[in-house]
């Protein structure tokens, strides 16, 4: 019998067991040392919740505007690559998962299902048609880069979220020592000419994956490659790895119409902060021009309502996803997503907020000094 799962780290214990090693420690890995990695999660605890009393919290209201689309939680599905190596409905399985849910998805342009399949699946769920939202690399290639922004469109993604902290690959250890590669039965099915072989093309302490990204991702990409795509696309356009004010302060002026804080699940350059960490100064530097959104460490409702209360419209969360996916497909997701949904619920009222229009900055205080005993 399986063990109850009542918490992510749950979900994550027993997917550990059913996936082969090399695709856990691909979805679980971080860069490097994996600093960053535990400091995404751990920076939560760096706030204390400061919650009001007597408030009527007797229905408490968690749905959120993202993008012009009502959801039921401010919790939405991050991208991750190739998701049937976790299951065999992979993309697909998360797709019906939120739209049961209520909430958003962000299909990797690393999918293992295409574009137009995870609409499909999407929208067959309820028949309406789900929120989905692209995440998409640039290539060296533009044309092809702009044929996934199109397909995208035909297919009735609502958004492209544009990932801009992978000029190359950062280096996962784990990849390198097992040789990652995509299974056999597998390809990146949005790419009908770039089937990859991962193992053929590592060398050294390179893997086969960041040998790939090297030949096929335009690490030339700057602020102007922003207002291209913008003149190529009639979707937003959402920055995906901000990670300071500054920056912010340019996409706000290249006229994004999101950014999504992100150090790409501590995957990119280790030692970076916390994704929570630099929240409030991304908040304050895009002084509402636009929504702001989080990735990174999210694991408890407890760190939505922070991530929230810091200035986040909504979090993305990722690897919990991968980890209900793993252990039983669609049903697995729901039980993820429903999972967090309910803590935050909890959370909120146990903090004296009815909605999350009233979960604000003064919900939260630093702690200043961490015991170590
Ligand atoms: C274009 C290739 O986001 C990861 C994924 C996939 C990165 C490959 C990008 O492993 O972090």
């Amino acid at each position: 019998m399986t063990a109850q799962r009542v918490c992510v780290s749950d979900f994550e214990e027993e997917a550990k067991k059913v996936l082969p090693k090399a695709v856990y420690d691909y979805y679980r890995s971080g860069a490097d040392d994996q600093n960053t990695l535990t400091d995404n999660v751990a920076a939560f605890d760096r706030w204390y919740l400061i919650p009001r009393v007597l408030r009527n919290v007797s229905t408490v209201d968690l749905s959120v505007c993202v993008l012009g689309e009502k959801l039921s939680m401010p919790i939405c599905v991050a991208a991750t690559a190739m998701q049937r190596m976790a299951h065999p409905d992979g993309e697909t399985a998360v797709a019906k998962a939120c739209q049961a849910v209520g909430t958003g998805m962000m299909l990797s342009s690393w999918a293992t299902s295409t574009i137009e399949e995870v609409m499909a699946a999407m929208t067959t769920t309820t028949g309406k048609e789900g929120v989905l939202w692209l995440q998409l690399y640039i290539y060296k290639d533009r044309d092809l880069t702009l044929s996934l922004v199109h397909r995208a469109e035909e297919a009735g993604y609502k958004a492209i979220f544009v990932t801009v902290d992978t000029p190359y690959l950062g280096r996962r250890r784990n990849d390198v020592r097992n040789h990652f590669k995509l299974p056999q039965h597998l390809s990146l099915s949005n790419f009908s000419t770039a089937s990859l072989t991962f193992s053929e093309e590592s060398y050294g302490n390179d893997s086969g994956l960041s040998v790939y990204v090297a030949k096929s991702i335009d690490s030339s990409l700057c602020w102007e490659d922003i207002t291209w795509l913008k003149t190529h696309t009639r979707l937003p356009v959402i920055v995906k790895g901000v990670l300071n004010g500054d920056d912010a302060a340019k996409a706000v002026s290249y006229g994004v119409d999101g950014i999504l804080v992100s150090n790409h699940g501590a995957r990119q350059l280790d030692g970076v902060p916390a994704t929570l960490d630099v929240l409030d100064e991304v908040v304050k530097a895009v002084q509402g021009a636009c929504d702001v959104y989080m990735d990174g460490g999210v694991r408890r409702g407890t760190d939505v309502l922070k991530a929230l209360a810091l200035g986040a419209k909504a979090v993305f969360i990722g690897r919990p996803v991968l980890w209900g996916l793993s252990c039983q497909g669609e049903q697995g997701v729901v039980e993820v997503l429903e999972l967090l949904k309910q803590e935050l619920q909890l959370a909120m009222a146990l903090s004296g907020c009815r909605s999350v229009s009233e979960v604000t900055k003064s919900l939260i205080r630093r702690v200043e000094f961490i015991s170590k005993i």
